[in-house]
């Protein structure tokens, strides 16, 4: 099957979402397609159908890989991304909806870990970014949209480094004290920052986030903007309340005729996907309470509780269904009389056109979820609302209760503040339903979803957020408390950390300023800075060219200090002629524009001049030879080094270095800090968690164990600067 099966050629915009727009079936004439429900469905076709693209999602079945889904008229392209069994189980049903689900909507007590899942949710986010990137390769937007792509957008970047990437998160974020309970929130975050916006419905849930980047990633937030930087990169956020087709709910009210439920008493109405989110239980309960203390609505009020069939494989959704059912019995069979039942329970898929003349015809809307990202009933209700006007009744914990102030906000878990609400609702003045009504009307009219769309898409495809340079704020907000009153030990990587890589490493000089910085904080009597580098001892010395500082070469196999007894692994004596064997056999692979530098116990394939076509071969040559020889390959910056396999590294060697100078209590002497571009500086970053302030230089692509990052020389420079100038330790 090709990527994409129905073409337009208006390729703007790329969308994915878990499910495609419309859930196909298997029957005996073939697949069969049905409209799928929901908010994002709701919110997004109109916007494909009015300006084209593609649309990436899960069809709804299991798929074989050349089977065509029937085409359709939608005007838009659909790109399906195919699931087996398994995978729908445990990355659908199992981590999207029995763990992210509820840990978003801050219920964490019915949240599942479970790393299988986990595992599943990330190969599916994978192969969602790939088909998006196979889509995308000339789009002006890739928009990922929901909770079950949150990683999708990484996959994204990794292929189209430049292309314009947003993402919408439709359900709340939770605060940090919740989303830190996630194993992973790391991950998550890391994946997110991928994208140049990522939206909200509201303004909390944003700065939910930004706490949680803060706090977690160690990400610089800069709030009066909504900008994150990590690493390299810049990341806008913010809140873009979605709103509905009015004009298309409006249209219906206006035509549809009236339905056999609103006939007869007065209606207060529930629409809801059957979720234990919503707050239904509550509802019935509040409306119970109404008719215990009102009996004035009995046989005058009924509650009309249309439910669509929500997630039945997951067994809470299953269980919420009984005890609805029960619910409505125990409440039915207690009030109801021989011509009147209080509660009508519908639990069913219903037409737009049916649900618009239910909305039309309701007295009150009883909107009362116990945390929802927005909820779009509430403005549907309020855009139908053609006729006599009713009463919006709005959980205050909805996300749409943060705009629709002229609604009655009621807390849904207040069951006596809930059924006041309601009598209030019930008996309220002609003028006042108005007032609330118009100005309830006037603003989903203006913000509908075309002005949801337009507004998104501007921010999402406006000039990227530039890095600010750090100020001293930033730094005294990281390090501040840490350092005050200690001594120093500062460790630091050469290359691509005090310089920017160059195409050969005899050209990596010091700029003249940060020669300087290095100086003024080698001079400060409370500060020790160690040279940690991959570089032999002698050549990374000739580069700094600076006596009292402490060397370690070859990634600490060789360390040399003022005060300081030098070192050299003892194993390394048996390494001596095997690695001359090496050097000539990597020798041999030295070729078009790749070298070799040998560097004592340790040796360095260089490929960086190398075409970029040909380096996975020979990158995967150096690999074997390397191995071959009793060595330990290991990818650096555009080189492969080969290491004995000792069991020492940059980690193992700061920790001597420690022992040596400060003795065995040394976390109690002095405050580390250790700043590295490279995969070797995290042998480091993983050893010192929790003993140091680790910095890692560059791209935010590479994974790290360090606790803050760098974008780049640039930022570490400034972060030296202000370590040179800090006020003193006493
Ligand atoms: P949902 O949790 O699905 O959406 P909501 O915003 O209320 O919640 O949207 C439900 C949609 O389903 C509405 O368009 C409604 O008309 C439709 N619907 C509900 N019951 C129906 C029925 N019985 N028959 C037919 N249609 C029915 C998620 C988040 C929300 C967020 C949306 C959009 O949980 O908080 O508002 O995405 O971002």
């Amino acid at each position: 099957m090709t990527p994409s099966q129905q073409k337009n050629t208006k390729r703007s915009i790329v969308v994915a979402s878990n499910r495609l727009p419309f859930t196909y079936q298997r029957t005996s004439e073939g697949l069969e397609r049905r409209p799928s429900v929901g908010g994002l469905v709701a919110a997004l076709d109109p916007v494909l159908r009015k300006r084209g693209g593609t649309w990436v999602g899960w069809p709804g079945i299991e798929m074989d890989a050349d089977e065509i889904l029937p085409s359709a008229d939608e005007g838009y392209s659909v790109s399906p991304v195919l699931l087996s069994e398994a995978e729908i189980q445990r990355f659908y049903h199992g981590f999207s909806n029995r763990t992210l689900w509820p840990l978003m909507h801050s219920m964490p007590a019915r949240a599942k870990f479970e790393s299988r899942e986990w595992e599943v949710f990330k190969r599916v986010n994978n192969r969602f970014g790939e088909t998006l990137a196979a889509e995308s390769a000339d789009a002006g937007l890739v928009w990922v949209h929901d909770y079950q792509l949150m990683l999708a957008p990484a996959r994204v970047r990794q292929e189209l480094p430049n292309t314009r990437l947003a993402f919408f998160l439709h359900i709340p974020f939770p605060p940090y004290d919740i989303f830190r309970l996630l194993p992973w929130d790391r991950e998550i975050l890391v994946a997110l920052l991928t994208c140049d916006l990522i939206g909200f419905h509201v303004r909390s849930y944003a700065h939910n986030f930004l706490d949680c980047v803060q706090r977690i990633l160690g990400a610089r937030v800069r709030r009066d903007e909504m900008v994150v930087e990590y690493g390299d990169r810049t990341t806008r956020v913010g809140a873009f309340p979605l709103g509905i087709e009015y004009g298309t709910f409006e249209s219906l009210a206006l035509a549809a005729s009236r339905q056999p439920e609103t006939q007869k008493e007065t209606v207060v109405l529930g629409v809801d996907r059957l979720d234990y989110t919503k707050g239904i239980p509550e509802r019935i309960h509040a409306f119970e309470r109404l008719l215990e203390r009102y009996p004035e609505h009995h046989e005058n009020v009924a509650l009309l509780q249309v439910a669509v069939p929500s997630r039945s494989q997951v067994s809470e959704y299953r269980e919420l269904k009984r005890e609805i059912d029960e619910q409505v019995g125990r409440v039915n069979g207690r009030f109801a009389t021989a011509s009147w039942s209080p509660i009508r329970y519908l639990y069913r898929s219903i037409t737009p056109k049916r649900l618009a003349a239910l909305y039309r015809d309701a007295h009150v809307a009883l909107i009362t979820p116990i945390r929802d990202g927005m909820n779009l009933v509430a403005k549907e209700f309020v855009a139908c609302q053609v006729g006599d006007p009713g009463v919006l009744i709005l959980s205050r914990l909805a996300g749409a209760a943060d705009t629709m102030r002229e609604a009655l906000l009621v807390n849904p878990y207040d069951i006596e503040g809930s059924a006041d609400a309601l009598h209030r609702a019930l008996t309220m003045e002609e003028e006042e339903r108005r007032s609330r009504m118009t100005a309830l009307r006037r603003r989903e009219r203006r913000d509908d979803v075309d002005s949801w769309v337009a507004s998104f898409t501007k921010a999402a495809t406006a000039a990227r957020a530039s890095m600010v340079p750090f100020t001293d704020e930033d730094f005294t907000g990281w390090l501040g408390d840490y350092m005050k009153g200690y001594r120093l030990a500062l460790f630091l990587d050469y290359d691509g950390t005090l310089t920017p890589l160059r195409e050969h490493p005899s050209k990596a000089t010091l700029t003249r300023s940060m020669r300087a910085t290095l100086e003024a904080l080698a001079d400060r009597p409370d500060t020790d800075v160690a040279i940690v580098s991959g570089r032999a001892l002698d050549d990374v010395r000739s580069m700094v060219k600076y006596r009292e500082l402490t060397y370690a070469g070859n990634h600490g196999l060789e360390i040399e200090g003022p005060d300081f007894p030098g070192f050299v692994h003892e194993d390394l004596i048996h390494y001596r002629e095997r690695s001359e064997e090496l050097l000539r056999d990597l020798e041999k692979i030295a070729v078009d524009g790749a070298w070799t530098e040998a560097k004592g116990p340790t040796l360095t394939y260089h490929y960086r001049a190398v075409p970029e076509k040909r380096r996975s071969a020979f990158i995967r040559e150096a690999h074997q030879i390397i191995s071959r020889a009793g060595y330990q390959p290991r990818d650096a910056q555009c080189a492969v080094e080969a290491r004995p396999p000792i069991g020492w590294d940059k980690g193992r060697a700061v920790l001597h270095i420690l022992r040596q100078r400060y003795g065995p209590s040394w976390s109690e002497e002095v405050r580390v800090i250790y700043v590295g571009d490279d995969q070797t500086d995290e042998d480091a970053f993983r050893f010192l968690a929790g003993l140091s302030q680790t910095f890692r230089v560059g791209s935010a692509n590479t994974p790290t164990a360090a606790s803050r990052r760098l974008a780049d020389v640039n930022g570490v420079r400034s972060l030296l600067e202000w370590l040179a100038r800090r006020s003193g330790s006493n």
